[in-house]
């Protein structure tokens, strides 16, 4: 009666959320702080040549609110990198003064919906979308979310036509905001709590605003949108994250 839809899978993805402890780092002598600080750039540095070889991407963005103070998204060829990264932070001396607050396990996921043809593996738009730097933006909008398995609004039970059509439909809405807003479709059935991230990226927030309203409207998201807690924050520079963190 129905069928999966058939996804094709890119880097795995790691967004880690983290509090600042500000009482404990304000204990720190000024020298330990920037050795602590000195520290994470030697770790950013690896990351940025990960990343100038192609072979992965990473950015540092400050949550607005009091669910996290700092989301680190990282993007790497397999999860092992993505735990060797995780650890490396974690016994970093910066990272004492870090509470974890949440985290988000995924990999870029491009779902049929798609034209059918030679191996899209192949493609080099496809493979941009798979293997994707973290765009440069100013603003990020993650959240993750649920196709709803509920009585008559049971998207896994839907014939593939009928999923189709409302993928369809909610990709014109989508590209209505090209130029505007970006997407990493980030798929987590088996790695996390919901089966989607939704991570988008904007020089202005308010553009997330109207497209998420917009597409509360459209059938996929009004029937079967589940949503998680939402997380807002802006693109941090090495620079931005050298001033936060002076007192
Ligand atoms: O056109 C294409 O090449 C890709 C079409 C497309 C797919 C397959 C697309 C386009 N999306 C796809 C899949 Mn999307 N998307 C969301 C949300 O808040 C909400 O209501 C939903 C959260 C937003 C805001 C958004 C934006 N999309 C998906 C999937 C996987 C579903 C599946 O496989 O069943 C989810 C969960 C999802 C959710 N989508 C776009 C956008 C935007 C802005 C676009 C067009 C721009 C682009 O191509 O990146």
């Amino acid at each position: 009666m129905t069928y999966a839809a058939e996804t094709l899978e890119g880097w795995y993805c790691l967004n880690v959320f983290y509090k600042i402890d500000w009482k404990g780092w304000k204990t720190l002598s000024p020298n330990e702080r920037e050795e602590s600080l000195e520290e994470i750039f030697a770790l950013w540095r690896k990351w940025a040549d990960i990343e100038a070889k192609s072979e992965g991407s990473h950015a540092l963005f400050q949550i607005i609110g009091h669910k996290a103070d700092l989301m680190f998204m990282f993007l790497r060829p397999n999860m092992h990198e993505l735990i060797q990264i995780e650890m490396a932070f974690n016994k970093t001396k910066f990272a004492e003064y870090t509470i974890p607050s949440t985290s988000y396990i995924s990999i870029v996921e491009l779902s049929n919906y798609l034209p059918k043809g030679e191996d899209p593996y192949s493609r080099p738009e496809i493979r941009s979308r798979l293997y994707p730097n973290v765009p440069d933006a100013d603003y990020l909008c993650f959240y993750p979310m649920n196709k709803l398995r509920e009585g008559e609004d049971n998207w896994y039970m839907l014939p593939p036509d009928e999923r189709n059509q409302m993928m369809r439909s909610h990709s014109l809405i989508g590209r209505k905001y090209a130029g505007k807003v970006k997407q990493i479709i980030l798929g987590s059935v088996g790695f996390d709590d919901f089966e989607w991230g939704v991570a988008l990226f904007a020089n202005n927030p308010v553009h997330f605003k109207k497209l998420i309203y917009e597409m509360r409207f459209d059938e996929v998201s009004a029937r079967f949108g589940e949503f998680g807690s939402f997380f807002i924050g802006k693109n941090l520079s090495k620079e931005g994250f050298n001033h936060l963190l002076q007192l």
